[in-house]
């Protein structure tokens, strides 16, 4: 994931402390981090940002499950991880990490517009309910970010883009 983050134009200390957060008991937003410092932008350090509003074309996700099925991946949390990295992506933000906080789903990804939705499993064991979101963003764009985050209706119409 540190790798991956870098290769996205993430600092290694912003990366670092990146996965510090989902190293974590989760919040229930995403945190939003300086991409170069790693200093928290949002507001509300005990919630974070809820990414709302954001769903298929059905043509489009029936693509999307047919081309993850073609990989093995069934599962309803794979289509809803991407349709909100898709809105990540869309909104300027330099690159998100995400690890499920789920302890039954040891799934996890990095995602930005050089390397695409890069999933990665297993990111933890079994029974681990640690995990979260983390947006890293230019200092400067951060409540441009947060506001298309939490604010813009966003349909994504094929797999991998986002029509708004
Ligand atoms: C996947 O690609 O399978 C999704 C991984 C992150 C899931 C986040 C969650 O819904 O808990
Ligand atoms: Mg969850």
């Amino acid at each position: 994931m540190r790798s991956l983050l870098i290769l996205s134009g993430v600092s290694p200390e912003a990366a670092a402390k990146g996965l510090r957060h989902i190293d974590c008991r989760p919040i229930a937003g995403a945190a939003i981090l300086d991409a170069v410092t790693g200093d928290r932008l949002d507001s509300k350090p005990a919630k974070g940002v809820r990414v709302t509003r954001v769903g298929w074309a059905p043509r489009a996700r029936a693509e999307q499950v047919r081309a993850l099925a073609k990989c093995g991946v069934r599962h309803h949390r794979a289509i809803e991880a991407i349709a909100l990295a898709s809105k990540v992506s869309r909104s300027g933000a330099v690159a998100e990490v995400c690890r499920s906080d789920d302890p039954a789903y040891l799934a996890g990804y990095v995602a930005s517009k050089k390397i695409g939705y890069v999933r990665l499993t297993p990111v933890k064991e079994k029974g681990d309910a640690r995990g979260g979101r983390v947006v890293f963003v230019k200092r400067r764009e951060a409540r441009a970010v947060i506001s298309f985050l939490a604010e813009r209706p966003v349909v994504v119409d094929r797999p991998g883009s986002v029509g708004a």
